[in-house]
């Protein structure tokens, strides 16, 4: 008789999403899809909200999370059409709630890879800075159409993404109305690297795998301690470093990892 598996059994995935998102898993990876092509991804409020059932509803073994879009854009920012109803305190509400369901994504339990293609705009590349890592298919180009709508930006970009590329560039891609191609989003520091058209998510993926494969303690130490510490002054930061430092090293993942090195059983830092 086969022996029972010691491994717990994996966790089932099915969070409560409108139709325009997907999720599933893949091993430790859960996928979330912006699924909404016929209006180009345009984020409503069910789908930021969707957003956050989904990262709320992540089981305990994903170690890691992979964001894209379906169809020909990864998203075309905020939904307009839900725009004109709210008055001033409700539009500071609804960016609030933006701001909260991104912090999620930046803040929260594993990192997140985006998967970029054709339109970045907007909310939508609000939401792909909120993410820890970004790939960008060849498609991808990036835009800030607010200005030339008479708003403002609202999902969290005018904090994440001068600490991107600067506010010089942001202000130039908001008054002006450019864009930028792959190439100059990958050259400012929007994208971490450029791939093929139809490659993204095979590469979000192995990314997302290798991510995985870190200590837990270490990637949450990465994606909490380390923004924040960049932010600080430099004399409360390197305390605070040193003291992250003190609890990541101490962690029992930490010494088997660090043994496995020394013993010769762990990975060599190599060039691909
Ligand atoms: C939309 C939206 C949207 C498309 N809200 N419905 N974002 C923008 O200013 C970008 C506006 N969108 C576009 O410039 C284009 O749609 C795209 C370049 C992204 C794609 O073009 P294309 O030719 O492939 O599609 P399309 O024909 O323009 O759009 C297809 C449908 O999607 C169409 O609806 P339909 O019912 O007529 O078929 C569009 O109206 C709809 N659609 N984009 C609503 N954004 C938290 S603050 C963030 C502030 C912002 O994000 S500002 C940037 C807003």
């Amino acid at each position: 008789m086969a022996k029972a598996s010691k491994k717990p059994a994996k966790r089932a995935f099915a969070p409560k999403l409108p139709d325009s998102l997907s999720a599933k898993r893949n091993g430790d990876i859960a996928i979330l899809r912006l699924s909404r092509p016929q209006k180009r991804n345009a984020l409503n409020n069910g789908m930021i909200l969707g957003i956050e059932a989904f990262l709320q509803a992540l089981p305990k073994d994903i170690k890691a999370v992979v964001i894209h879009g379906q169809g020909k854009h990864f998203s075309a920012g905020l939904d307009l059409s839900e725009l004109t109803e709210r008055n001033t305190t409700e539009a500071v509400m609804h960016s609030r709630m933006w701001h909260r369901v991104f912090d999620q994504i930046q803040f929260g339990r594993v990192p997140v890879v985006a998967v970029m293609h054709g339109a970045v705009v907007g909310g939508g590349l609000e939401l792909a800075a909120a993410c820890h890592l970004r790939v960008a298919e060849r498609s991808a180009y990036y835009a800030l159409p607010e200005g030339s709508r008479g708003i403002f930006l609202g999902g969290g970009g005018s904090v994440r993404l001068p600490r991107l590329i600067g506010v010089s560039r942001v202000m130039e891609l908001m008054l002006t109305g450019r864009t930028y191609g792959a190439d100059e989003g990958q050259i400012y520091g929007l994208s971490h690297m450029i791939v093929k058209d139809g490659e993204g998510l095979a590469k979000g993926m192995e990314l997302a795998e290798r991510v995985a494969q870190n200590a837990p303690l270490s990637n949450f130490a990465i994606i909490h301690a380390l923004p924040r510490i960049a932010e600080t002054h430099p004399a409360s930061g390197l305390f605070a470093e040193s003291l992250m430092a003190s609890v990541a090293s101490n962690s029992e993942d930490a010494k088997t990892r660090l043994r496995d090195f020394l013993e010769k059983r762990g990975k060599k830092v190599t060039r691909e």
